[in-house]
């Protein structure tokens, strides 16, 4: 590849309905808060990067339809790279922040690539807590992990075809120049946060679920759905001050209002 300014593209992937009291964990109020998913796609000298692959909305109608999913052709990962230019033959690493539903849905496109993430996670998502099933529930993105978890997947002509390439790494990584993992557990065993930095602005660094919203960083009030609180804690505590250390611009993974004024479709960050 020749050398390229990196590019930062969100790709919009639909909202789901969760409850107050698992947005704002012991606080509520309770009510629907509806809330967008979104993938990062991170064009980079070093290759094409997805990080999240967002939801699949089939498997949210059959196994939590109550998330009420809204989600047009436009906003599922082929729609949105296509808008781009682009298919899913083109990116070559999907990096998984954790492998809760709503993160890596669209992971069965990508069977060219190489799929990057923690490896305490795809351990985790392998043998979860029973109160973690719901999260852990698509189990598309790592066929060979469903079987051995007694799933049966639905049929899926994109599934005949796709044995995923898995590359686990620990600790903090730079896996590229510029492109950083951070390791934020307690929404999951092994979660990871990414920053990227750009020649033309601060560097983003996207939460992913160690921060569902800008509210819940400003009340230290973490959200439902954790593995650990306590260690969830620390992560929102983590992000925050590396926010401050790299000063860097927090992008975080299901904030409505927030989400509004991100830069989606053609638009991009460089
Ligand atoms: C959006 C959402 N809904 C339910 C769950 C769950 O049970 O674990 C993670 C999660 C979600 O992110
Ligand atoms: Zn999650
Ligand atoms: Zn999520």
């Amino acid at each position: 590849r020749f050398m390229t300014d990196t590019k930062v593209h969100l790709l919009d992937g639909g909202t789901l309905v969760i409850d107050g009291f698992h947005a704002f964990w012991n606080r509520g109020p309770a009510g629907e808060v509806r809330f967008p998913c979104y993938s990062v796609l991170i064009e980079h000298a070093e290759g094409r990067y997805i990080f999240d692959t967002g939801y699949d909305f089939d498997h949210v109608m059959r196994v939590l339809p109550f998330e009420k999913p809204i989600q047009d052709k436009s906003q599922t990962l082929p729609g949105q790279l296509a808008k781009l230019g682009l298919k899913a033959g083109d990116i070559n690493y999907v990096i998984n922040s954790h492998y809760h539903f709503d993160h890596c849905g669209g992971n069965k496109y990508f069977g060219a690539a190489c799929t990057l993430c923690h490896a305490k996670e795809l351990e985790a998502s392998g043998n979860c807590q029973p109160f973690e099933h719901l999260g852990y529930s698509d189990m598309s993105f790592a066929p060979s992990l469903a079987a051995k978890r007694g799933l049966k997947l639905p049929p899926d002509p994109l599934l005949d075809m796709y044995t995923p390439k898995f590359e686990t790494l620990t600790g903090d990584q730079e896996i590229a120049k510029g492109l950083r993992l951070f390791e934020t557990p307690g929404h999951t065993a092994g979660h990871y946060s990414l920053m990227v930095e750009l020649k033309n602005r601060r560097p983003m660094l996207f939460t992913a679920d160690a921060c569902y919203s800008k509210k819940n960083m400003d009340m230290m009030c973490i959200s439902s759905f954790h593995l650990d609180p306590t260690a969830s804690l620390a992560s929102m505590k983590r992000l925050k001050a590396l926010a401050e250390q790299h000063d860097a611009e927090l992008f975080y993974s299901h904030d409505l209002e927030s989400f509004a004024t991100y830069r989606t479709g053609a638009d991009f960050y460089s």
